[in-house]
Protein backbone atom coordinates (compact mmCIF):
# COMPACT_ATOMS: atom_id res chain seq x y z
CA UNK A 1 0.00 0.00 0.00
CA UNK A 2 1.21 3.62 -1.01
CA UNK A 3 2.31 5.91 1.90
CA UNK A 4 2.89 9.86 1.18
CA UNK A 5 6.29 9.93 3.13
CA UNK A 6 8.83 11.66 0.92
CA UNK A 7 6.22 13.27 -0.94
CA UNK A 8 4.43 14.79 1.64
CA UNK A 9 7.81 16.95 2.76
CA UNK A 10 8.63 17.34 -0.94
CA UNK A 11 5.48 18.12 -1.77
CA UNK A 12 5.44 21.07 1.80
CA UNK A 13 9.12 22.14 0.48
CA UNK A 14 8.24 22.79 -3.39
CA UNK A 15 5.14 25.11 -1.88
CA UNK A 16 7.76 27.32 -0.43
CA UNK A 17 9.42 28.28 -3.92
CA UNK A 18 7.14 26.97 -6.66
CA UNK A 19 3.77 28.13 -7.35
CA UNK A 20 1.14 25.34 -5.69
CA UNK A 21 4.26 23.72 -5.22
CA UNK A 22 4.31 22.58 -9.25
CA UNK A 23 5.55 23.44 -12.59
CA UNK A 24 1.94 22.67 -14.10
CA UNK A 25 -1.19 22.42 -12.45
CA UNK A 26 -3.27 19.23 -13.06
CA UNK A 27 -0.07 17.16 -11.34
CA UNK A 28 -1.00 18.98 -8.09
CA UNK A 29 -3.57 16.65 -7.08
CA UNK A 30 -6.41 19.31 -7.08
CA UNK A 31 -8.68 18.01 -9.04
CA UNK A 32 -8.73 14.39 -6.58
CA UNK A 33 -7.37 15.74 -3.49
CA UNK A 34 -4.42 14.39 -1.45
CA UNK A 35 -0.48 14.69 -1.97
CA UNK A 36 0.99 14.73 -5.49
CA UNK A 37 3.61 12.21 -6.30
CA UNK A 38 6.83 13.07 -6.48
CA UNK A 39 8.57 10.82 -8.83
CA UNK A 40 12.34 10.26 -8.79
CA UNK A 41 12.72 7.75 -12.18
CA UNK A 42 10.92 5.35 -14.83
CA UNK A 43 11.18 2.34 -16.49
CA UNK A 44 9.34 0.75 -19.13
CA UNK A 45 5.78 0.89 -17.48
CA UNK A 46 6.65 1.82 -14.25
CA UNK A 47 6.76 5.33 -12.15
CA UNK A 48 9.31 5.09 -9.14
CA UNK A 49 8.64 7.53 -6.57
CA UNK A 50 10.60 9.76 -3.76
CA UNK A 51 10.34 6.51 -1.33
CA UNK A 52 11.18 4.02 -4.86
CA UNK A 53 7.54 3.22 -4.28
CA UNK A 54 6.58 1.28 -7.96
CA UNK A 55 2.99 2.47 -10.08
CA UNK A 56 2.12 1.20 -13.06
CA UNK A 57 1.63 4.33 -15.35
CA UNK A 58 -1.27 5.09 -17.14
CA UNK A 59 -0.55 8.71 -18.54
CA UNK A 60 2.75 8.07 -20.27
CA UNK A 61 3.78 11.49 -19.58
CA UNK A 62 0.80 13.06 -20.76
CA UNK A 63 0.95 10.62 -24.29
CA UNK A 64 4.82 10.32 -25.65
CA UNK A 65 6.31 7.87 -23.90
CA UNK A 66 4.41 5.22 -26.54
CA UNK A 67 7.25 2.37 -25.75
CA UNK A 68 7.61 3.06 -22.45
CA UNK A 69 9.82 5.02 -20.30
CA UNK A 70 13.78 5.44 -20.46
CA UNK A 71 13.46 3.35 -23.65
CA UNK A 72 17.00 1.70 -24.68
CA UNK A 73 17.37 3.08 -28.32
CA UNK A 74 16.21 6.74 -27.19
CA UNK A 75 18.43 6.69 -23.93
CA UNK A 76 21.20 5.82 -26.29
CA UNK A 77 20.92 8.25 -29.05
CA UNK A 78 20.47 10.85 -26.11
CA UNK A 79 23.78 10.05 -24.38
CA UNK A 80 25.97 9.90 -27.85
CA UNK A 81 24.60 13.31 -28.97
CA UNK A 82 24.77 15.24 -25.56
CA UNK A 83 28.92 14.97 -26.02
CA UNK A 84 28.41 17.31 -28.89
CA UNK A 85 26.53 19.97 -27.11
CA UNK A 86 23.19 20.64 -25.87
CA UNK A 87 22.16 23.69 -28.22
CA UNK A 88 23.63 25.86 -31.01
CA UNK A 89 21.45 28.21 -32.02
CA UNK A 90 21.67 27.48 -35.59
CA UNK A 91 20.44 24.53 -37.88
CA UNK A 92 21.84 21.24 -38.21
CA UNK A 93 21.33 18.17 -40.54
CA UNK A 94 19.31 15.91 -37.82
CA UNK A 95 16.73 18.59 -38.20
CA UNK A 96 16.01 17.78 -41.93
CA UNK A 97 16.34 13.88 -40.99
CA UNK A 98 13.46 14.97 -38.58
CA UNK A 99 11.07 17.19 -40.86
CA UNK A 100 12.19 14.26 -43.54
CA UNK A 101 10.82 11.25 -41.51
CA UNK A 102 7.68 13.04 -40.31
CA UNK A 103 6.75 14.02 -43.59
CA UNK A 104 6.85 10.26 -44.50
CA UNK A 105 4.41 9.40 -42.22
CA UNK A 106 2.09 12.39 -42.32
CA UNK A 107 1.84 12.99 -46.35
CA UNK A 108 -0.09 15.87 -46.31
CA UNK A 109 2.59 17.79 -44.35
CA UNK A 110 4.87 19.61 -46.71
CA UNK A 111 6.00 22.06 -44.73
CA UNK A 112 6.95 21.32 -41.00
CA UNK A 113 8.88 23.83 -38.54
CA UNK A 114 9.96 23.01 -34.67
CA UNK A 115 9.01 24.52 -31.92
CA UNK A 116 9.54 24.09 -28.18
CA UNK A 117 6.02 23.12 -26.81
CA UNK A 118 2.35 22.00 -27.91
CA UNK A 119 1.41 25.40 -26.24
CA UNK A 120 3.39 26.96 -28.95
CA UNK A 121 2.75 24.91 -32.06
CA UNK A 122 -0.86 25.41 -31.80
CA UNK A 123 -0.51 29.29 -31.35
CA UNK A 124 1.90 29.45 -33.99
CA UNK A 125 -0.40 27.39 -35.99
CA UNK A 126 -3.29 29.88 -34.74
CA UNK A 127 -1.30 33.09 -36.35
CA UNK A 128 -0.52 31.13 -39.47
CA UNK A 129 -3.94 30.60 -40.17
CA UNK A 130 -5.17 34.01 -39.53
CA UNK A 131 -2.33 35.19 -41.30
CA UNK A 132 -2.78 33.08 -44.62
CA UNK A 133 -6.70 33.78 -44.60
CA UNK A 134 -6.47 37.81 -43.11
CA UNK A 135 -9.01 36.52 -40.54
CA UNK A 136 -9.35 36.95 -37.08
CA UNK A 137 -12.20 34.40 -35.54
CA UNK A 138 -11.51 30.72 -35.03
CA UNK A 139 -13.50 27.96 -33.71
CA UNK A 140 -12.91 25.95 -30.76
CA UNK A 141 -14.76 23.49 -29.54
CA UNK A 142 -15.43 22.84 -25.27
CA UNK A 143 -13.55 21.04 -23.51
CA UNK A 144 -10.67 20.93 -25.92
CA UNK A 145 -6.95 22.01 -24.99
CA UNK A 146 -4.53 23.46 -27.43
CA UNK A 147 -1.73 24.60 -24.38
CA UNK A 148 -2.43 28.08 -22.57
CA UNK A 149 -1.82 30.68 -24.99
CA UNK A 150 -4.48 33.47 -24.23
CA UNK A 151 -6.77 32.46 -27.06
CA UNK A 152 -7.21 29.22 -26.47
CA UNK A 153 -7.88 29.55 -22.47
CA UNK A 154 -11.88 30.02 -23.37
CA UNK A 155 -13.92 26.82 -22.29
CA UNK A 156 -10.91 24.49 -22.52
CA UNK A 157 -10.18 21.24 -20.97
CA UNK A 158 -7.21 19.77 -18.82
CA UNK A 159 -6.46 21.99 -15.80
CA UNK A 160 -9.12 24.77 -16.70
CA UNK A 161 -12.20 22.50 -16.71
CA UNK A 162 -10.61 20.40 -13.65
CA UNK A 163 -10.11 23.69 -11.70
CA UNK A 164 -13.59 25.01 -13.32
CA UNK A 165 -11.58 27.76 -14.28
CA UNK A 166 -14.49 29.65 -16.11
CA UNK A 167 -12.45 32.95 -16.97
CA UNK A 168 -9.13 33.24 -17.09
CA UNK A 169 -7.98 36.41 -15.10
CA UNK A 170 -4.66 37.95 -17.46
CA UNK A 171 -6.58 36.87 -20.87
CA UNK A 172 -7.78 40.18 -22.31
CA UNK A 173 -11.53 40.51 -23.76
CA UNK A 174 -9.50 41.97 -27.04
CA UNK A 175 -7.35 38.13 -26.57
CA UNK A 176 -10.69 36.32 -26.18
CA UNK A 177 -13.09 37.81 -28.10
CA UNK A 178 -12.51 36.06 -31.58
CA UNK A 179 -12.90 33.01 -29.91
CA UNK A 180 -15.63 31.27 -30.51
CA UNK A 181 -16.69 27.73 -29.13
CA UNK A 182 -19.33 25.21 -29.34
CA UNK A 183 -19.74 21.86 -28.06
CA UNK A 184 -17.59 19.07 -29.21
CA UNK A 185 -19.54 16.61 -31.78
CA UNK A 186 -21.91 19.30 -32.52
CA UNK A 187 -21.65 20.34 -36.87
CA UNK A 188 -24.87 22.36 -36.66
CA UNK A 189 -23.41 24.67 -33.95
CA UNK A 190 -20.58 25.12 -36.05
CA UNK A 191 -22.99 25.72 -39.35
CA UNK A 192 -24.49 28.37 -37.19
CA UNK A 193 -21.36 29.58 -35.92
CA UNK A 194 -19.74 30.05 -38.91
CA UNK A 195 -23.27 31.47 -40.56
CA UNK A 196 -22.79 34.44 -37.40
CA UNK A 197 -19.38 35.17 -38.27
CA UNK A 198 -19.47 35.06 -42.08
CA UNK A 199 -16.27 35.75 -43.77
CA UNK A 200 -14.50 36.28 -40.41
CA UNK A 201 -13.62 32.46 -39.44
CA UNK A 202 -9.97 31.61 -40.11
CA UNK A 203 -9.61 28.21 -39.06
CA UNK A 204 -11.36 25.27 -36.88
CA UNK A 205 -9.08 23.83 -34.02
CA UNK A 206 -9.63 20.13 -33.34
CA UNK A 207 -8.47 17.76 -30.83
CA UNK A 208 -9.51 15.24 -33.55
CA UNK A 209 -9.94 12.49 -30.46
CA UNK A 210 -10.24 14.51 -27.72
CA UNK A 211 -7.64 13.66 -24.55
CA UNK A 212 -8.28 16.68 -21.82
CA UNK A 213 -11.59 16.10 -21.68
CA UNK A 214 -11.46 12.78 -20.13
CA UNK A 215 -11.00 10.47 -23.91
CA UNK A 216 -14.16 11.89 -26.14
CA UNK A 217 -14.44 9.98 -29.51
CA UNK A 218 -15.57 12.13 -32.78
CA UNK A 219 -19.11 10.74 -33.71
CA UNK A 220 -18.80 9.38 -37.50
CA UNK A 221 -18.97 12.43 -39.29
CA UNK A 222 -17.93 15.09 -37.17
CA UNK A 223 -14.20 15.16 -38.27
CA UNK A 224 -15.40 15.06 -42.33
CA UNK A 225 -18.06 17.74 -41.63
CA UNK A 226 -15.41 19.75 -40.22
CA UNK A 227 -12.94 19.52 -43.30
CA UNK A 228 -16.39 20.01 -45.57
CA UNK A 229 -17.19 23.40 -43.64
CA UNK A 230 -13.43 24.53 -44.17
CA UNK A 231 -13.25 23.86 -47.48
CA UNK A 232 -16.51 25.63 -48.33
CA UNK A 233 -15.62 28.98 -45.85
CA UNK A 234 -12.17 28.88 -46.78
CA UNK A 235 -11.30 28.53 -43.26
CA UNK A 236 -8.14 26.33 -42.29
CA UNK A 237 -8.79 22.73 -40.08
CA UNK A 238 -6.29 22.37 -37.56
CA UNK A 239 -6.09 19.02 -36.18
CA UNK A 240 -4.37 19.64 -32.85
CA UNK A 241 -2.70 16.13 -32.36
CA UNK A 242 -0.45 16.79 -29.33
CA UNK A 243 -1.85 13.56 -28.02
CA UNK A 244 -3.17 11.53 -30.87
CA UNK A 245 -0.07 12.00 -33.39
CA UNK A 246 1.97 9.18 -33.49
CA UNK A 247 0.02 7.39 -31.01
CA UNK A 248 -3.40 6.34 -32.95
CA UNK A 249 -1.22 5.20 -36.10
CA UNK A 250 2.04 6.77 -37.76
CA UNK A 251 -0.41 9.44 -39.40
CA UNK A 252 -1.91 10.11 -36.57
CA UNK A 253 -5.49 10.36 -36.19
CA UNK A 254 -5.28 11.86 -39.88
CA UNK A 255 -4.30 8.77 -41.09
CA UNK A 256 -6.92 6.95 -38.62
CA UNK A 257 -10.14 8.95 -39.62
CA UNK A 258 -8.83 9.55 -43.63
CA UNK A 259 -9.50 13.00 -43.00
CA UNK A 260 -6.27 15.60 -43.85
CA UNK A 261 -6.06 18.82 -42.07
CA UNK A 262 -4.50 21.71 -43.33
CA UNK A 263 -2.41 22.30 -40.58
CA UNK A 264 -1.50 19.66 -37.56
CA UNK A 265 0.32 20.71 -34.13
CA UNK A 266 2.65 18.24 -32.79
CA UNK A 267 3.87 18.14 -29.15
CA UNK A 268 6.19 16.01 -26.51
CA UNK A 269 5.99 12.40 -28.11
CA UNK A 270 8.17 14.03 -31.25
CA UNK A 271 10.68 14.87 -28.37
CA UNK A 272 10.13 11.31 -27.13
CA UNK A 273 9.25 13.55 -24.09
CA UNK A 274 11.53 15.68 -24.30
CA UNK A 275 10.39 19.65 -25.17
CA UNK A 276 9.02 19.70 -28.30
CA UNK A 277 6.44 20.52 -30.49
CA UNK A 278 6.24 20.80 -34.53
CA UNK A 279 3.36 22.62 -36.57
CA UNK A 280 3.43 22.19 -40.47
CA UNK A 281 0.89 21.59 -43.00
CA UNK A 282 0.37 22.36 -46.69
CA UNK A 283 3.46 24.42 -48.53
CA UNK A 284 0.69 26.92 -49.52
CA UNK A 285 -0.25 27.59 -46.19
CA UNK A 286 3.02 27.13 -44.57
CA UNK A 287 4.99 29.39 -46.92
CA UNK A 288 3.40 32.37 -44.74
CA UNK A 289 6.09 31.91 -41.96
CA UNK A 290 9.22 33.67 -42.08
CA UNK A 291 11.76 33.93 -43.32
CA UNK A 292 9.34 32.81 -46.30
CA UNK A 293 6.55 35.02 -45.30
CA UNK A 294 6.07 37.52 -43.16
CA UNK A 295 4.02 35.46 -40.13
CA UNK A 296 6.54 35.89 -37.55
CA UNK A 297 7.83 32.70 -35.47
CA UNK A 298 10.90 32.07 -33.77
CA UNK A 299 12.68 29.97 -31.22
CA UNK A 300 16.31 29.20 -30.18
CA UNK A 301 15.66 26.04 -28.59
CA UNK A 302 13.49 24.98 -31.86
CA UNK A 303 14.93 21.91 -33.49
CA UNK A 304 17.31 21.33 -30.18
CA UNK A 305 19.83 18.52 -31.12
CA UNK A 306 18.77 16.15 -28.12
CA UNK A 307 15.22 16.89 -28.54
CA UNK A 308 15.88 16.23 -31.90
CA UNK A 309 17.35 12.82 -31.44
CA UNK A 310 15.08 11.47 -28.90
CA UNK A 311 12.12 12.11 -31.08
CA UNK A 312 13.84 11.34 -34.35
CA UNK A 313 15.22 7.68 -32.30
CA UNK A 314 11.74 6.90 -31.02
CA UNK A 315 9.44 8.08 -34.12
CA UNK A 316 11.91 5.55 -36.48
CA UNK A 317 11.35 2.71 -33.88
CA UNK A 318 7.65 3.05 -34.71
CA UNK A 319 8.28 3.47 -38.92
CA UNK A 320 10.14 0.89 -38.85
CA UNK A 321 8.21 -1.83 -36.51
CA UNK A 322 4.56 -0.73 -37.33
CA UNK A 323 3.45 -4.03 -34.73
CA UNK A 324 4.41 -1.79 -32.29
CA UNK A 325 1.21 0.34 -32.61
CA UNK A 326 -0.86 -2.54 -33.34
CA UNK A 327 0.52 -4.26 -30.37
CA UNK A 328 -0.42 -1.11 -28.33
CA UNK A 329 -4.00 -1.30 -29.78
CA UNK A 330 -4.64 -4.58 -28.82
CA UNK A 331 -2.87 -4.16 -25.04
CA UNK A 332 -5.32 -1.35 -24.92
CA UNK A 333 -8.29 -3.33 -26.24
CA UNK A 334 -8.11 -6.15 -24.35
CA UNK A 335 -7.39 -4.18 -20.43
CA UNK A 336 -10.90 -2.36 -22.35
CA UNK A 337 -12.53 -5.61 -22.14
CA UNK A 338 -11.51 -6.47 -18.73
CA UNK A 339 -12.47 -2.95 -17.16
CA UNK A 340 -15.75 -3.58 -18.63
CA UNK A 341 -16.37 -6.63 -17.49
CA UNK A 342 -15.70 -5.14 -14.18
CA UNK A 343 -17.25 -2.09 -13.90
CA UNK A 344 -20.48 -3.93 -15.52
CA UNK A 345 -20.30 -6.13 -12.06
CA UNK A 346 -19.84 -3.60 -10.18
CA UNK A 347 -23.36 -2.64 -10.57
CA UNK A 348 -21.79 0.69 -10.96
CA UNK A 349 -23.37 3.34 -13.91
CA UNK A 350 -20.00 3.70 -16.15
CA UNK A 351 -19.11 4.65 -19.62
CA UNK A 352 -15.91 3.66 -21.46
CA UNK A 353 -14.38 5.26 -24.15
CA UNK A 354 -11.41 4.35 -25.90
CA UNK A 355 -10.34 4.63 -29.03
CA UNK A 356 -6.38 3.20 -30.01
CA UNK A 357 -4.43 3.34 -26.30
CA UNK A 358 -6.37 6.33 -24.91
CA UNK A 359 -9.22 5.56 -22.72
CA UNK A 360 -11.30 7.06 -20.07
CA UNK A 361 -13.53 5.59 -17.25
CA UNK A 362 -16.30 7.98 -16.65
CA UNK A 363 -18.49 7.63 -14.12
CA UNK A 364 -21.54 8.33 -15.42
CA UNK A 365 -24.90 6.52 -16.61
CA UNK A 366 -25.10 8.78 -20.29
CA UNK A 367 -22.69 8.25 -22.94
CA UNK A 368 -20.26 10.93 -22.67
CA UNK A 369 -19.61 12.55 -26.14
CA UNK A 370 -18.71 16.37 -25.32
CA UNK A 371 -17.88 18.52 -22.61
CA UNK A 372 -21.10 18.75 -20.67
CA UNK A 373 -21.76 15.13 -20.58
CA UNK A 374 -18.35 14.66 -19.12
CA UNK A 375 -19.08 17.20 -16.59
CA UNK A 376 -21.97 15.31 -15.68
CA UNK A 377 -20.04 12.41 -14.38
CA UNK A 378 -19.56 11.55 -10.96
CA UNK A 379 -16.54 13.63 -9.95
CA UNK A 380 -16.43 12.46 -6.26
CA UNK A 381 -16.58 9.15 -7.20
CA UNK A 382 -13.94 9.33 -9.35
CA UNK A 383 -11.44 10.96 -6.94
CA UNK A 384 -12.45 7.86 -4.56
CA UNK A 385 -11.48 5.61 -7.58
CA UNK A 386 -8.45 7.35 -8.29
CA UNK A 387 -6.93 7.17 -4.77
CA UNK A 388 -8.22 3.83 -4.20
CA UNK A 389 -5.99 2.81 -7.50
CA UNK A 390 -3.31 5.10 -6.18
CA UNK A 391 -2.59 3.04 -3.22
CA UNK A 392 -2.94 -0.15 -5.01
CA UNK A 393 0.39 1.31 -7.03
CA UNK A 394 -1.60 2.22 -10.31
CA UNK A 395 -0.89 6.16 -11.66
CA UNK A 396 -4.37 7.15 -13.59
CA UNK A 397 -4.52 10.88 -14.59
CA UNK A 398 -4.99 12.93 -11.38
CA UNK A 399 -8.23 14.55 -13.22
CA UNK A 400 -11.57 13.29 -14.05
CA UNK A 401 -10.74 15.50 -17.43
CA UNK A 402 -7.90 13.66 -18.94
CA UNK A 403 -7.12 10.39 -20.91
CA UNK A 404 -5.84 7.47 -19.85
CA UNK A 405 -2.42 6.66 -22.13
CA UNK A 406 -0.75 3.28 -22.47
CA UNK A 407 2.85 2.30 -23.10
CA UNK A 408 3.27 -0.93 -24.86
CA UNK A 409 5.54 -1.72 -21.87
CA UNK A 410 2.87 -2.50 -20.23
CA UNK A 411 2.90 -6.58 -19.89
CA UNK A 412 -0.50 -9.01 -19.67
CA UNK A 413 0.44 -9.61 -16.10
CA UNK A 414 0.15 -5.35 -15.68
CA UNK A 415 -2.57 -5.17 -17.12
CA UNK A 416 -4.39 -8.52 -15.27
CA UNK A 417 -3.06 -6.66 -12.34
CA UNK A 418 -4.80 -3.65 -13.76
CA UNK A 419 -8.13 -5.37 -13.97
CA UNK A 420 -7.53 -7.03 -10.70
CA UNK A 421 -7.02 -3.16 -8.35
CA UNK A 422 -9.75 -1.85 -10.62
CA UNK A 423 -12.20 -4.52 -9.26
CA UNK A 424 -11.00 -4.12 -5.89
CA UNK A 425 -11.16 0.03 -5.72
CA UNK A 426 -14.63 -0.43 -7.37
CA UNK A 427 -15.32 -2.73 -4.34
CA UNK A 428 -14.15 -0.38 -1.73
CA UNK A 429 -15.40 2.71 -3.22
CA UNK A 430 -19.58 1.04 -4.48
N1 LIG B 1 -2.09 19.60 -19.72
C1 LIG B 1 -1.50 18.32 -19.56
C2 LIG B 1 -2.40 17.22 -19.90
N2 LIG B 1 -3.51 17.54 -20.65
C3 LIG B 1 -0.96 18.12 -18.18
C4 LIG B 1 0.43 18.60 -18.15
C5 LIG B 1 1.19 18.27 -16.87
O1 LIG B 1 0.69 18.52 -15.79
O2 LIG B 1 2.30 17.82 -16.98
Amino acid sequence: MYTYQSSRSLFERAQQSIPGGVNSPVRAFKGVGGTPVFIKKAQGAYLFDADGQRFTDYIASWGPMILGHAYEPVINAIREKVADSTSFGAPTELEIEMAELIKSMCPNVDLIRMVSSGTEACMSALRVARGYTGKNKFIKFEGCYHGHADPFLVKAGSGVATFNIQTVPGVTAGAANDTLTCAYNDLEAVHQLVAENKGEVAAIIVEPVAGNMGCVLPEDGFLRGLRKICDEENMVLIFDEVMTGFRLALGGAQEKFGVDADLVTYGKVIGAGMPVGAFGGRKEIMRVVAPLGCVYQAGTLSGNPIAMIAGYTLLSELKNNPFLLTELDAKTGYLKDMLDKVLKESGISYQLNHFGSMLSIFFNDKPVTDFASAASSNIELFKKFFHAMLKRGFYLPPSAFESWFLNNALTTEDLDATAKAVRESLEEIG
